[in-house]
Order: structure tokens, then C-alpha cells, then sequence
């Protein structure tokens, strides 16, 4: 077990709701979860007037936040923890999880700007005149339908793109959306000195200097040559002009970016302890879930659902909707993204007026295969399959049937994952599950039951700020000459044995025989 003093690692997840906190605190070869913390956007800054953690939009196809907004958000959890009671002068190192995709534009005066943050005045009104674009669009946007063509047709074709960077043009990726900046906003583009990642801004913040980008959240942007880890000259040249000078560097996952900035010492009487490279979230949350190994599947429930596992080589998805992305051990990840995750389950729940135990009681109530009747849940404009127009679509289900409806939700995303994720060509025996649909074991049972696999459930609330942590303490031994394997920094988490669901032979067969004509009726919807 864990001496009472023993050194402490930080990790942020800044998601698309929340911003979440996680410390270990380490000693020797074992860690432990000492805090968890969260902050809701919406809730605790009301100010920006976003919901769900995004700005209010007339085309549903946009979707943008506030990059000062989740500054203030960091301030407010900063303040939180030195205000815990934990001993945090003995913060060795903070690493971040975020969003991945979303971009925020500074302009020349930021590296000065954030250098001299000054600790006495609100953070705010130090942000605002950094920016060279008020807004960040995230993942959730998917208003750049001909930049990806545009992108993908200079390059050579989606195959080749596919080929170099790991996916083909995605509208929410963030080449298509430095694209649609620089041609709708020249002006404006002229005056960006720099394109950061949710990921490299918020490091930035913390160590008052331009921050690099990691090889696992780089992936994410249409830029990036995946297996050199570095910046794919035609993919620049095909989005915007002058952009590598634009763009921060790539370092590995597991580098030190900085120490954090006297702002933040003075501010929050903490130490100055070194930054690791931030990363996307998914890439962060295959760390929390122990993915280190190929044939190792993971599912994350959260505002988008995803499918990933970890991959030696990267086998490109080049015609679909998958992608690879870098891993942080070094390897890569597939990955595929759906974005009516848990707002779609939400819908279902609040239209028939249910609590989460109503869902899951309603979902009991039905029979597995839900008699043949099916939902797709667009609610959403969606990314796998690609959907532009949204709308629920229903066959052989009666909409007024609450329970029908429920099981027909939940079946059709599991159905989906495990559709859209054979592109992978991974044996499925073990699934590990978070996020905060991982709670419902009525959800965990349909997917048992869909995989015909053992779902495993890990308890921390939030995977990808504990992935983080746990690239924090990857990264600071590494730095300090005792590196730690993945496989030990993973196996010296003390954290409660998973709750595994089994699956139920006789609802598999079902769903085995229904994954044709669910793949059949999405192919006829999709459009
Ligand atoms: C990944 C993706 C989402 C966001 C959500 O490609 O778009 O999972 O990372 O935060």
C-alpha cells in the first residue's frame, strides 16, 4: 500500500461536458487514486451560455466552445484542489487529457501573453486578447462537408490520405476546419500565429509557453504522416497557406513540455512540477483501461461512444468511417466514433419521462431482439455511419412503447460498435467498459450480449483524466532516469477488481442473427 508520502501526479480530462480531475498518488512501484474532482461547464460557468458544453448555434452543423471558458474552468479545479487538503507540494508531475479535434487560434502576442500571466488579476479578460478567433470548433462540428473533399482530392484521394495520416477526411477533424477558417476568415487566419489543440492550448496555459502535440491527438487532424509522427507536408499544403509555421511541434506522448508557470505557483500555492504533453482523450482512457497490448478492446460510454484498441501496425481503415490514431506507449490505436452517444440515450430517457433506473427497468422489459423492431438514434447529424441530416428512424417499432423504445436504442448502438469496429479484425473476447453509461448493467448486458464477450467495467469515473495521471507518472520517471514500463505502470494501480457481465448464449444467437438487418436498414437510412 501507499506511504503517506508518497509523490502525487495530476491528470485533467477537458471533455466536451466537464472538466474532471484525477490524483495517484505513487510510491515506489504501487499508485492509488487519492482524489477525483469534476466541474460541469454549464453549471459552473454559466456565463459562456453553453449547453452541453457547447455554444448556442443556428446550423445545427455547427458546433463551436469557448477556449476562455475552459481557462476559467482550469482556474476554478486548480482552486479546488490546493483547497483539498492534500499535500500538493508534492505534485510531481501534471499531465491532460481533452476532446480531441477541437482547435483554438492565438495570435503573435500569446507567447509573451501567457508568459506573464499576472496571478492578481481574473483570467478571463488575459485570455480574450490572446485569441485570433473567439470561438473553437470541436468535435461535434460537421460544417466542413467540402473542405474534406477539397483536402482529399489535393492529396491524391481519400485512399491516399487514409494511407498517410490514418483517416480519410473527417468534417469534425481539424485540417478540414483550419480550412474552412483560412477561406471564410483570411483576415483572421493572416493574424493566427499559432493552431493548438484543445489538448497542447490548455498545456500551454499551465507552463506559459507554446506546447507541443502529441503523436495520439496529432492523428486526429488530417496532418500529421502517422507513421513518421510528424507533419505530412501535401496534407499542409492542401489546407492552408503557410501552416506548418503555424503549428506547434509533434513530441512524444511520454515527453516533459515544461514546468508549470510561476502564474500558477503564486495563484494556487503550487509547485513547480513538470508538464507532461497532453493528449486526445481516447488515446488517454486506452491508458486507463489498460489497452497496452493488441487484440485488447476497449468501449468508452460518454457524449460520443467509441470503440478502440490498441494496434502494432497501422491498418487503415482507408474506405470507412474508422481511424487510426497514435497510441501513447508509442503504437497505435483504431478507433471508431459515434456522436449520438449519451445525448441519444438521454433523449429516449426524457421523451418517455423515465429516471436512469425507469431506463434500465424499461430496458428489462423487453425481449432481447426487441421482437425485430429497430431504431436508428440520428439524433444528431452523426459520424459512423455518416449522417448529415438528422432524424430518428424507427422499423417494426411502435414509438408510443416506452420499453420497446429503450431496448431499441441500446441495441442499436451496441449493434453499431460491433458492426463498425470489424474493420479493426480483432478477436473480441473481453471488452472494457467506462464512461457514465458503464454504470448501467442493463446496458452492459446488451452488449455481452451483442459481442458474445465478457464485459469487464473499471470503477474510476473518469478513465481518461486517470490515463492522464497515469501518463503523468509514465513520463516523470522517464524524465528522471527510472522509467517504468507500460505494463508496470498499468499493474501498480491499486483500483477494485472490474464488475464483469457475462453474455447469455441464447440472446447472442439473436443478435447475431439480427446484425444483418440492422446493417441492412442503416445502409438504406444512411443515404
Ligand atoms: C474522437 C472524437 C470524440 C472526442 C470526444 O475522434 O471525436 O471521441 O474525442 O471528446
Amino acid at each position: 500500500m501507499a506511504g503517506v508520502d508518497g509523490e502525487l501526479y495530476l491528470g485533467l480530462d477537458c471533455s466536451t461536458q466537464s472538466l474532471s480531475a484525477v490524483v495517484l498518488e505513487s510510491t515506489g512501484r504501487r499508485h492509488h487514486v487519492v482524489l477525483e474532482r469534476s466541474l460541469t461547464f454549464d453549471a459552473a460557468l454559466p456565463h459562456y451560455g453553453t449547453h452541453h458544453g457547447v455554444l448556442p448555434s443556428s446550423n445545427p452543423l455547427v458546433a463551436h466552445s469557448s477556449p476562455v471558458m475552459w481557462v476559467e474552468a482550469l482556474d476554478h479545479l486548480l482552486a479546488e484542489l490546493a483547497a483539498s487538503g492534500l499535500d500538493l507540494r508534492r505534485l510531481a508531475a501534471i499531465s491532460g487529457a481533452a476532446q480531441q479535434h477541437g482547435s483554438v487560434y492565438l495570435n503573435d502576442g500569446a507567447a509573451r501573453g501567457l508568459d506573464t500571466l499576472d496571478p492578481s488579476r481574473p483570467l478571463p479578460p488575459q485570455i480574450v486578447p490572446l485569441l485570433s478567433r473567439p470561438t473553437a470548433p470541436i468535435w461535434m462540428d460537421s460544417s466542413t462537408r467540402a473542405e474534406c473533399t477539397a483536402i482529399e482530392t489535393a492529396v491524391g484521394g481519400p485512399e491516399r490520405l487514409a494511407q498517410r495520416t490514418g483517416s480519410r477526411a473527417f468534417e469534425r477533424f481539424t485540417g478540414p476546419q483550419i480550412l474552412k477558417f483560412a477561406s471564410g476568415e483570411p483576415a483572421a487566419y493572416a493574424a493566427t500565429d499559432r493552431v493548438h489543440l484543445v489538448s497542447s492550448f490548455l498545456a500551454s496555459v499551465l507552463t506559459g509557453r507554446h506546447a507541443p502535440i502529441d503523436p495520439g491527438d496529432g492523428s486526429g487532424m488530417n496532418l500529421m504522416d502517422l507513421a513518421a509522427a510528424g507533419w505530412w507536408q501535401p496534407a499542409l499544403d492542401a489546407t492552408a497557406p503557410d501552416l506548418r509555421a503555424r503549428l506547434p511541434g509533434l513530441a512524444p506522448s511520454s515527453a516533459i513540455a515544461g514546468r508549470l508557470s510561476p502564474h500558477w505557483q503564486f495563484r494556487h500555492g503550487l509547485p513547480a512540477a513538470k508538464v507532461a504533453v497532453w493528449s486526445g482523450d481516447n488515446p488517454c482512457s486506452l491508458i486507463a483501461l489498460g489497452l497496452v497490448r493488441e487484440g485488447r478492446v476497449g468501449v468508452s460510454l460518454g457524449t460520443s461512444d467509441t470503440i478502440f484498441g490498441p494496434m502494432r501496425e497501422p491498418r487503415v481503415d482507408a474506405g470507412g468511417t474508422g481511424h487510426v490514431f497514435g497510441s501513447p506507449t508509442g503504437e497505435f490505436m483504431g478507433i471508431t466514433v459515434f456522436r449520438n452517444g449519451s445525448l441519444a440515450r438521454e433523449r429516449v430517457r426524457d421523451r418517455y419521462g423515465l429516471t436512469w433506473e425507469g431506463f434500465s427497468r424499461a430496458l428489462g422489459a423487453s425481449p432481447p431482439g426487441n421482437a425485430g423492431g429497430l431504431m436508428l438514434p440520428w439524433f444528431e447529424p452523426e459520424i459512423t455511419p455518416a449522417v448529415a441530416v438528422p432524424g430518428v428512424r424507427r422499423r417494426g417499432l411502435d414509438e408510443h412503447d416506452a420499453s420497446a423504445n429503450v431496448r431499441a436504442v441500446v441495441e442499436a448502438q451496441m449493434l453499431a460498435l460491433a458492426l463498425h469496429s470489424r474493420w479493426m479484425g480483432v478477436t473480441v473476447d473481453v471488452l472494457h467498459v467506462t464512461g457514465g453509461a458503464a454504470a448501467n448493467h442493463a446496458i452492459l448486458q446488451v452488449m455481452a450480449d451483442v459481442f458474445g464477450a465478457t464485459v469487464k467495467r473499471i470503477e474510476v469515473s473518469n478513465a481518461a483524466a486517470l490515463g492522464a495521471a497515469l501518463r503523468a507518472l509514465h513520463a516523470d520517471r522517464l524524465d528522471a532516469g527510472r522509467p517504468l514500463s507500460w505494463d508496470d505502470t498499468i499493474d501498480g494501480l491499486d483500483a477494485p477488481p472490474p464488475a464483469s457481465v457475462h453474455p447469455a448464449p441464447t440472446s447472442h444467437a439473436r443478435y447475431r442473427d439480427l446484425l444483418p438487418a440492422y446493417a441492412a436498414f442503416e445502409l438504406a437510412e444512411r443515404g
